[in-house]
C-alpha cells in the first residue's frame, strides 16, 4: 500500500513532454452536421469553426465546438474511400484523436518517437493571417491518436484551414468546464503493455490501480490503471476486461467498437446538480440511479458533503471520497447505437481519485443496460 499523495505520485513523472492540458477531442462520425447539432442541443456546446469543401478541404467536413475549455471536433468523410469513412465503417462513431496542448510539437514528436511512439503525423507548421499552429501526432491504443498541438500566439478561431462558424442557433451552455480524464479500453493482456507505453513513450506515471477483485460485481469484471502526466492535466485510465460470471463490459465494448478505443470522456463541472438537470432536460440519457440504500449509507460512508443528498438522489448522482476530499459523478448511456463511447460528468471537492467506492453501484447499473442489449 503506497502512502504517497496524488501530488507526490505525479511529481515522479518525467518531464520530457510538458503538457498544458487537452487541446481538443476529435470524433470521426457518420454525419458530422447532425452530431454537431446534438452536442450543441443536448450538451450545450457552442459553434466555433468549420472546415470542409467550402474552405478547400476535399475529403471531409469538420465542425469545432467549445464549452469552457472543452473543444470537440466532429469530422465526417465525404466519400467512402476517405480514411474517416473507413474508420467509421469499422468502429462506428468514436474518438479518433485525443489532442494535447504542448509547448513544442516538434520536440514532442522527437522525444516520443525516439522512445518508440509510432508516428501518425510528422511535425508540420500551419500558417494563416492569424498566426501559426504546429502539430505532430503518434498512435496510442487501437487506431486512436495523440496529437501534439502547439499554439503560442494563434488568434484565429481554431487553426489554419478552418473558418469561423457563426450560427444563429446557440443553445445555452450546461456548465461543462474542462476534460478531467479520458479512459481507454484495451484488449485482454494489453493493460500492462499500454501502461508501460505511457511510462516509456510519454513519461507518465501510474497513480492508481484497480484489479479484478475490486472491480467485480456479479458480471462486470475489469482491471484498470490510471496514468497521469507530471502536472495531472492529462489523465488516461486504461481498462482491460477480466473473467467474470458473464461477459465483461469492456469485452462488450471491444466487440462493438471492433478494437481498442476511448470508452469514456469525463468532463468537469462546478455545479453538477445544475449541469445534470440541464442535460436531462435536453434529452441526455443517464444510467439509472442506485437503490435507496446507497443514499442512506452516504453520511456514514463519505461523511459531510455540501450538497443536498436528496437532490443528488433524485438525479442519480453518485458520491465517493478519498483521503483528500469527495467527488460527485454520473455516467451517460452510450451516445451511439453501438454500446461504445459514453460521458462522465464529475465535480471534484478535493478528491483526486476516480470513484472506486461507486464501482459496485455503477457496474450494476451498467449491467442492467448490457442485459437489455442481450450482451451479458
Ligand atoms: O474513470 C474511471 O476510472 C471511473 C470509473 O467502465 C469507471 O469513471 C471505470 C470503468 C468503467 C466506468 C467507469
Ligand atoms: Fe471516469
Amino acid at each position: 500500500m503506497s502512502t504517497l499523495t496524488f501530488a507526490e505520485k505525479i511529481a515522479q513523472a518525467e518531464n520530457f513532454l510538458p503538457i498544458n492540458g487537452t487541446d481538443y477531442i476529435e470524433f470521426y462520425v457518420g454525419n458530422a452536421k447532425q452530431a454537431a447539432h446534438y452536442y450543441k442541443t443536448a450538451f450545450g456546446f457552442q459553434s466555433v469553426a468549420y472546415a470542409g469543401p467550402e474552405t478547400g478541404v476535399r475529403d471531409r467536413a469538420s465542425y469545432v465546438l467549445q464549452q469552457g475549455k472543452i473543444r470537440l471536433v466532429l469530422t465526417t468523410g465525404l466519400k467512402s474511400d476517405s480514411s474517416v469513412s473507413e474508420h467509421v465503417k469499422k468502429h462506428g462513431d468514436g474518438v479518433k484523436i485525443l489532442a494535447l496542448w504542448v509547448d513544442d510539437a516538434y520536440k514532442a514528436f522527437e522525444e516520443t518517437t525516439k522512445r518508440g511512439g509510432k508516428p501518425y503525423l510528422e511535425p508540420v507548421t500551419l500558417t494563416d493571417e492569424n498566426g501559426e499552429v504546429r502539430m505532430s501526432g503518434i498512435y496510442t491504443y487501437g487506431e486512436t491518436v495523440h496529437m501534439f498541438v502547439e499554439r503560442k500566439n494563434y488568434t484565429g478561431s481554431f487553426m489554419p484551414g478552418y473558418e469561423k462558424w457563426e450560427s444563429d442557433y446557440n443553445p445555452e451552455d450546461a456548465g461543462l468546464l474542462y476534460v478531467d480524464h479520458c479512459v481507454g479500453n484495451v484488449d485482454w493482456n494489453r493493460m500492462i503493455p499500454t501502461v508501460e507505453w505511457y511510462e516509456k513513450v510519454m513519461g507518465f506515471v501510474n497513480i492508481l490501480s484497480f484489479d479484478d477483485k475490486q472491480i467485480n460485481t456479479e458480471y462486470s469484471a475489469l482491471m484498470s490503471k490510471v496514468m497521469s502526466n507530471g502536472n495531472g492535466y492529462a489523465k488516461f485510465p486504461i481498462n482491460e476486461p477480466a473473467e467474470g460470471k458473464k461477459k465483461s463490459q469492456v469485452e462488450e465494448y471491444l466487440d462493438f467498437y471492433e478494437g481498442e478505443g476511448v470508452q469514456h470522456i469525463a468532463v468537469a463541472t462546478k455545479d453538477i446538480i445544475h449541469t445534470v438537470t440541464e442535460l436531462k432536460k435536453r434529452g441526455v440519457e443517464f444510467l439509472s440511479a442506485p437503490p435507496e440504500a446507497y443514499y442512506d449509507m452516504v453520511p456514514e460512508r463519505v461523511g459531510h458533503i455540501d450538497e443536498d443528498i436528496k437532490k443528488l438522489q433524485d438525479l442519480g448522482i453518485l458520491i465517493d471520497h478519498d483521503e483528500e476530499g469527495y467527488l460527485l459523478q454520473i455516467f451517460t448511456k452510450p451516445v451511439e447505437d453501438r454500446p461504445t463511447l459514453f460521458f462522465e460528468i464529475i465535480e471534484r471537492h478535493g478528491a483526486q481519485s476516480f470513484g472506486a467506492g461507486n464501482f459496485k453501484a455503477l457496474f450494476e447499473a451498467l449491467e442492467r443496460e448490457q442485459e437489455r442489449r442481450g450482451n451479458l
